[in-house]
């Protein structure tokens, strides 16, 4: 998608901070972060959301897989993180291209808003 703001983040045509990067997925600091610690995690290709056919199950995995790494690169690993992934508009998404949201660096709340 060409007009995607994730998609130019992942193809380097927009600025962001970026602190992971392989051919396949791009972790960068979220721009409006809700946590000391707010990144967020994507695949390059265009995927919607969890509900959309792309999300294939090799990618996730290797999304979710890449999780427990980042998170220790910026040092939540010894006090914990969440992993959110918001879906859909009562979901609370509100950028179309899947995201996931790691956040640390502060108590959590739950159950969330
Ligand atoms: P969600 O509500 O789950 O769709 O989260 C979208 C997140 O994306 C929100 O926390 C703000 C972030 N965001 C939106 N536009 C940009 C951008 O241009 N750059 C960066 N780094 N983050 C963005």
């Amino acid at each position: 998608m060409s007009d995607c703001i994730f998609c130019k983040i992942g193809r380097h045509e927009l600025a962001s901070d970026i602190v992971y990067e392989d051919g396949e997925l791009v972790a960068f600091k979220d721009i409006n972060p809700v946590a000391p610690v707010h990144v967020l995690l994507i695949p390059k290709k265009h995927v919607s959301s969890l509900l959309d056919e792309g999300a294939e199950e090799g990618m996730l995995g290797r999304a979710l897989a890449l999780v427990p790494r980042i998170a220790r690169q910026l040092g939540l690993a010894e006090k914990g993180f969440r992993l959110v992934v918001n879906t859909g508009k009562e979901g609370g998404q509100t950028v179309g291209h899947l995201h996931f949201h790691i956040l640390g660096g502060r108590d959590m709340l739950w159950p969330p808003g």
